[in-house]
């Protein structure tokens, strides 16, 4: 129950162990509890001074609503789209939030914030729900926004608001909150600026994702596209989440999404993606060859659960390469540390199917049919790091108020 809540995430827990190295004592009994503890979450509904403050703030100008890692559910991504829509304001969520896939929310929660962010203008106004966007060049947004009204949602600010860029926090229920609130309209003109952005942005995500060949950024996309509704799909952390994050855009199905930020980085990804496989039936994983070896253990599970497990194989912590890191002349066995592990060999020795693609859409009809099959899978893509790289650094350099709208 603690880990759910006031405050949610790793919970410290004290054993209290007899004194060492004293004559034997008998070990001090442990406060008991009534049993198992049931958590139930409640938040507050916003009071009407609070509502009428916001109102305020949001009709001073030109804004837009962030949503960070938090998949508050249908309700909330619903009544967020609504706000936005009337508000005419962009909304900018990571794509752990669910808010990009929701469907019916049109181009209002752009596809490619993290691209937008690097060109777009600075909003009058900024109201923040669901915790922390992953995207690096989200938060450098929201650093250059400080000073003005920010209005962070959030049962726990200090883990909604790193950056402390908030002005106001409101712990309320973001779903009510947004359908309670009405405001005054940004100016004509204002989302549609950050929409032509956005769709000049998926056009570039498009063309360097359009071949077949091995790249996370190219596998991402097109299987958060081809993922029947309602699957769950686990993103595991470094490169993985955030190629999600840059090009995977808007997909035309509901997902549950499912990440582990902040906790225990690369460790543990595939034990939460069998946790939740334990949950919800079956899940796909999508982990980085060394988030697969950090927590190998893990697939022993895979007799008993339904997982199916795509490696993005890059030889090693690919994310490095993409941080000042790679310059360092250590940077082979003291960052990318790649090893030399055989997938294979592991889903052998685990009992689990293989299958080693050679191309994006291989490896994606792969992970379609394993999970029609009963028991879980590995599936395998090798990924050129340097031309995986190139491409990443071809998609952030575009100029999005260019000409030719690529
Ligand atoms: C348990 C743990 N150890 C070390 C790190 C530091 N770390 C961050 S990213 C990373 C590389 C991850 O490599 P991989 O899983 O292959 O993913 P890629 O970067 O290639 O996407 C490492 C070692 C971490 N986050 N967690």
């Amino acid at each position: 129950a603690a880990s759910l809540g006031p405050l949610p995430g790793p919970v410290h827990i004290n054993v209290p162990l007899r004194e060492p190295l004293l004559p034997v004592m008998p070990p001090a009994p442990l406060p008991a509890t009534a049993g198992r503890i049931k958590h139930c979450p409640s938040r507050p509904t916003p009071t009407p001074e609070t509502v009428t403050a916001i109102e305020a703030i949001v009709s001073s100008g030109n804004g837009a609503i962030v949503c960070g890692t938090d998949d508050l559910g249908p309700g909330f991504h619903r009544a967020v789209i609504d706000l936005a829509e009337h508000l005419r304001v962009p909304i900018l969520a990571d794509i752990l939030s669910g808010v990009r896939g929701a469907g019916a929310g049109g181009s209002v929660p752009l596809a490619h914030p993290d691209q937008v962010v690097r060109t777009a203008p600075a909003p009058d106004w900024l109201l923040r729900f669901a915790g922390s966007p992953v995207s690096r060049a989200t938060a450098d947004w929201l650093g250059r926004c400080k000073g003005r009204p920010q209005v962070v949602v959030a049962d726990h600010p200090r883990l909604a608001d790193p950056g402390g860029g908030a002005t106001h926090v409101v712990r309320a229920d973001a779903a009510a909150l947004c359908r309670m609130l009405v405001g005054r309209p940004a100016a004509l003109g204002w989302l549609e600026s950050f929409q032509e952005l956005d769709r000049r942005a998926d056009q570039a995500a498009a063309a360097l994702c359009a071949d077949d060949g091995a790249f996370e950024g190219t596998l991402l996309r097109r299987l958060i596209r081809s993922l029947p509704p309602e699957t769950a799909l686990f993103l595991g952390n470094s490169l993985t989440v955030r190629a999600a994050e840059w090009f995977s855009g808007r997909s035309p199905a509901r997902l549950r999404l499912f990440g582990n930020r902040g906790v225990s980085g690369i460790d543990g990804n595939l034990s939460t993606a069998f946790g939740i496989a334990a949950g919800l039936g079956a899940a796909v994983a999508v982990v980085g060859d060394l988030a697969l070896l950090h927590d190998l253990n893990a697939l022993a599970l895979g007799t008993t659960h339904r997982l199916v497990v795509v490696v993005l194989d890059n030889g090693g912590g690919g994310i490095f390469d993409h941080l000042p890191q790679s310059g360092l002349p250590e940077y082979q066995e003291g960052w990318l540390t790649p090893q030399p592990l055989s997938p294979a060999g592991a889903a052998q020795a685990f009992g689990l199917d293989y299958a080693k693609a050679d191309g994006v859409g291989a490896a994606v009809d792969t992970v379609l049919a394993a999970l029609g099959r009963p028991g879980s899978a590995l599936v395998h893509l090798t990924i050129d790091r340097a031309a995986s790289l190139a491409r990443c650094r071809q998609f952030q350099s575009i100029h999005l108020h260019g000409e030719s709208g690529s």
